[in-house]
């Protein structure tokens, strides 16, 4: 049994209620190495474009090639939504490592991502859905000082005047007036003051008319500090953490939102990959924490990503379609883009779990249907309420097809689901089969 899932198990036995209990299991994404979360909300959804280590990065030295996305509604579960832009995507740019940490900001219905490649200045793409495409609309770097490598992890606000800015940089931190194409700037690169204990990984936004530059903080180890002011080009007040530094992970980096009354802060530990190892390796996955203003709109210190509180909003509904790579844990499980755009639930091997928090069955499920492909005989998706060991409602046995990619929609009659639970599939087959099935999605019917 994986450490987190021993976690979660613990609080339900504690009597926590399931969903809460697993709203506690962090980080928030566990198939792929996941950093640098940059937040968005757009539509009542939140969109999170995240960076991308890679899974053979080594002990120091990152390995970065595209940007993913995922999106919630609930802060819990989350949507799979793959790489959404790549290095590739910068035609001037030759190398195929270096990115790093970006954000997205729409304007006037077209979403721009401020990427950095490490050394070589701060590009920008811009497309018409937050989904993308993205494409480069100017060719070449928006920003490119060629006399130092500080020009990373750019931050963009636009404020209520339509004035956008963009801050950025390690350990220098520096500022533009963009222009209102979001794609050009005027003036000169502002070096900015110093700001005590900033280290990298601006997040610049404005609150109340406060204007907050939240940072992660001198490294190592990185905790978040901010940084208040009453202009967007300061003087920056330092305030303190967010979160404080701690041995617990070795870098952070702050994206922050208001979402459905909450506010939250999101940041990155190394904490998936210490279920696998104790050795250091630059493999890390984005976190995400409740986090509270106080009256005078400074920040209450949140602890550690763990130990922090980050609930369900809004509980799960079954009786639509839910994609397949959409959970609240699915450690050891993979997905995959295919060539169509369409993300799989892939890399499922026999004795796997997959989580979706929170999930309301009203006065009963009668059916489960899943759009699924295997070819291989004997595999089965056990349906159980509240964790792997919980009650078994349904049992789906999968049907071979002739390939992995041979998707089917196959049903089983579903027992006693009702009311509001964790929902855990345990995938089972041969014996030591990897890779056992793949899943498109599946839905409850009444
Ligand atoms: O992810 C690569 C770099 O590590 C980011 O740009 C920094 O903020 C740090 O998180």
């Amino acid at each position: 049994m994986k450490r987190l899932q021993l976690i979660a198990l613990s609080l339900i036995a504690a009597g926590a209620s399931t969903a809460a209990a697993f709203g506690q299991t962090r980080p928030i994404i566990q198939t792929k190495y996941t950093a640098d979360p940059a937040p968005m909300v757009y539509n009542d959804t939140v969109f999170l474009y995240t960076t991308h280590d890679e899974n053979d990065a080594q002990s120091y030295g990152f390995k970065m090639k595209d940007w993913l996305l995922y999106t919630s509604t609930d802060m819990v579960n989350w949507t799979d939504h793959g790489a959404v832009a790549s290095l590739k995507d910068f035609k001037w740019y030759p190398g195929d490592n270096g990115a790093w940490a970006e954000q997205v900001v729409e304007r006037n219905g077209k979403f721009y991502m401020y990427c950095p490649i490490h050394g070589h200045g701060i590009g920008v793409l811009v497309a018409d859905s937050p989904y993308g495409p993205f494409k480069d609309p100017i060719g070449k770097p928006l920003v490119w000082q060629r006399e130092h490598w500080d020009d990373i992890d750019p931050s963009v606000f636009i404020d209520d005047d339509g004035q956008a800015y963009m801050y950025w940089g390690n350990p220098n931190l520096y500022c533009v007036k963009l222009n209102d194409d979001m794609i050009s700037y005027s003036g000169e690169i502002m070096k900015m003051p110093r700001i005590e204990d900033y280290q990298e990984g601006p997040w610049f936004y404005k609150r109340n008319n406060r204007y907050y530059l939240a940072f992660a903080s001198t490294c190592c180890p990185e905790g978040i500090g901010y940084a208040m002011s009453l202009s967007p080009l300061g003087p920056w007040e330092y305030k303190g953490h967010i979160m404080n530094h701690t041995p617990r992970t070795r870098g952070n980096h702050p994206g922050i939102i208001d979402y459905k009354g909450k506010s939250y802060v999101f940041g990155l530990s190394y904490d998936v990959l210490r279920i696998d190892t104790p050795d250091h390796h630059e493999r890390r996955n984005v976190e995400a924490a409740e986090m509270t203003y106080n009256a005078d709109g400074t920040i209450k210190e949140t602890p550690y990503w763990r130990d922090a509180t980050l609930n369900q909003l809004e509980w799960l509904d079954p009786y639509r379609r839910v994609e397949g790579e959409t959970m609240a844990w699915g450690y050891g499980l993979t997905t995959e883009k295919a060539a169509d755009g369409n993300i799989y639930l892939t890399g499922i091997d026999n004795g796997e779990t997959l989580t979706v928090a929170g999930v309301n069955f009203g006065k009963g499920a009668k059916k489960f249907t899943a759009y699924v492909a295997t070819d291989k005989t004997g595999c089965a998706i056990e349906i159980h309420l509240d964790s792997a060991d919980g009650p078994l409602v349904g049992t789906l046995d999968v049907a071979p097809g002739t390939n992995m990619s041979d998707y089917t929609l196959q049903s089983c009659k579903v027992k006693e689901a009702k009311g509001i639970h964790d929902l855990v599939f345990k995938f089972t087959g041969p014996a030591d089969k990897k890779d056992l099935m793949n899943i498109d999605y599946w839905q409850f019917s009444k």
